[in-house]
């Protein structure tokens, strides 16, 4: 049975894709186009009653929230393509506590960045200076615990690639690149070197084949 994945031109559901790409899992995508509002009509909300991407099917399984989703899939799969869960339970843990801190501190001020200096005009509302400066201060403390933690381990819960690293990918892709914030990484050595290396990936390097809005 194929997975299907809607999205995927957005963020959120390159989240699913990049880890379908790593367990070897075959998908399929269906367009959902947020700018259109699609994501909000009564089908999708059948399957997303909250109107966001992504959402999966597998068979008759449907499941969303993407850090749900790549849980499910790194468990269902461990034995197949990369392990992204860590050989112990102690490494589970560190796995899980860097998927939370991504979830909780870094994600927050780096979405409010993403939406206030990329989405913001075509989503039809005023970008705000204040919240870019609050975030990209709030963000960078969090990337100074991240340099501290990236100078003794390669990866974040070790030194292995796993859930933790890879639920970075998409949203750090736009600080690295559109958003015209690439110093926050460059100027931390192993925050730079850390990205390089995830987002070489040859994973990640295929999920930007989908394509973006920006
Ligand atoms: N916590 C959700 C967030 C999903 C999310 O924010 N998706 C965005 C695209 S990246 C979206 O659907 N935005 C439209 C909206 O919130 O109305 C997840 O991780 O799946």
């Amino acid at each position: 049975m194929v997975v299907k994945v809607y999205g995927p031109f957005y963020a959120s559901p390159k989240r699913v894709l990049v880890c379908l790409v790593e367990k070897e899992i075959e998908f399929e995508t269906s367009p959902i186009d947020l700018f259109k509002g699609e994501h909000k009509s009564p089908e999708f909300l059948k399957l997303q009653p909250f109107g966001q991407v992504p959402v999966i099917q597998d068979g008759d399984y449907t499941l969303y929230e993407s850090r749900a989703i790549i849980r499910y899939y790194a468990e269902k799969y461990k034995s197949q393509g990369t392990d992204l869960l860590g050989k112990t339970i102690e490494e589970r843990g560190l796995v899980e506590q860097w998927l939370e801190v991504e979830a909780s501190n870094y994600h927050p001020p780096l979405d409010n960045l993403v939406m206030h200096i990329l989405f913001a005009s075509a989503l039809g509302f005023p970008s705000d200076p204040k919240i870019i400066q609050e975030s990209e201060e709030k963000l960078g403390k969090v990337l100074d615990i991240y340099e501290e933690r990236l100078s003794k381990s390669k990866y974040l819960a070790g030194d292995f690639f796993s859930l933790a690293d890879l639920s970075h990918l998409p949203f750090t892709h736009y600080l690295a690149n559109s958003m015209g914030k690439e110093y926050m990484i460059r100027d931390r050595k192993h925050v730079s070197a850390w990205w390089d290396d995830i987002s070489s990936r040859p994973s990640w390097k295929k999920v930007l084949q989908f394509g973006a809005p920006f």
